[in-house]
């Protein structure tokens, strides 16, 4: 059994005083620090949000729009983010105590203006992929184990993308070590990905205390 550990978007954006901000996002990362010093897993991948300054999913690119209102994209109905993990900027960068020295390949994603990208796998159009799932099949990954931010978006996506993409994959949605944006998305986000195949675990779970 090849085990990975998919750490997604542990970025400052989506921690206490980024642009897209977590409530406590950041009180995930010793979690997540103790899940990769563990030694269970045989791969560790993080994704990183990646934007351009003009993404269409920022608000500020809609006249008259507000961050967290509804508008359009390419479209189809998006949600209107504040700017956040622009390229380059401390935003994007990872958490800071975030221990990256254990990351053995990261994905970048969300670099198309004219798409949001939520899933670390692909686009939310479903049309371009990211090429991670081909990465994980090539290091025939059989377990995959996914913690992060914001559990109510990249995180969920991130899962239902891996049961879909990655057959004969098991995955594992660790909650202790993911935080969301809104407690009421969060609990509808856990039941959608429980009944499309994703196994809910705990970060004990994986550190042998239960
Ligand atoms: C995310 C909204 C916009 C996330 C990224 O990482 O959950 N959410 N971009
Ligand atoms: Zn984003």
């Amino acid at each position: 059994m090849t085990k990975a550990l998919l750490l997604i978007d542990i970025q400052n954006g989506f921690c206490p005083g980024g642009n897209l901000p977590v409530p406590a996002g950041d009180t995930i990362v010793p979690v997540v620090n103790a899940l990769m010093a563990s030694g269970h897993y045989d791969l560790i991948v993080a994704s990183q949000d990646w934007h351009p300054a003009n993404h269409g999913s920022f608000a500020s690119m809609h006249p008259g729009k507000q961050p967290f209102e509804m508008g359009m994209l390419s479209g189809k109905q998006q949600v209107m983010w504040p700017d956040h993990c622009v390229q380059g900027t401390q935003d994007a960068e990872f958490h800071p105590d975030l221990n990256i020295s254990r990351i053995n390949y990261i994905q970048k994603k969300g670099e198309n203006p004219d798409v949001d990208s939520y899933s670390a796998f692909r686009d939310n159009d479903q049309t371009s992929t990211t090429g991670l799932h081909t990465y994980l099949q090539e290091k025939g990954v059989t377990q995959l184990d996914i913690a992060g931010l914001a559990t109510d978006f990249c995180v969920k996506f991130s899962a239902l993308d891996a049961v879909e993409m990655l057959p004969g994959v098991t995955t594992r949605f660790i909650q202790d070590a993911s935080l969301g944006i809104d407690p009421q998305t969060v609990e509808a986000a856990i039941a959608d990905m429980q009944s499309h195949g994703v196994h809910v675990i705990t970060s004990s779970t994986v550190l042998g205390q239960d």
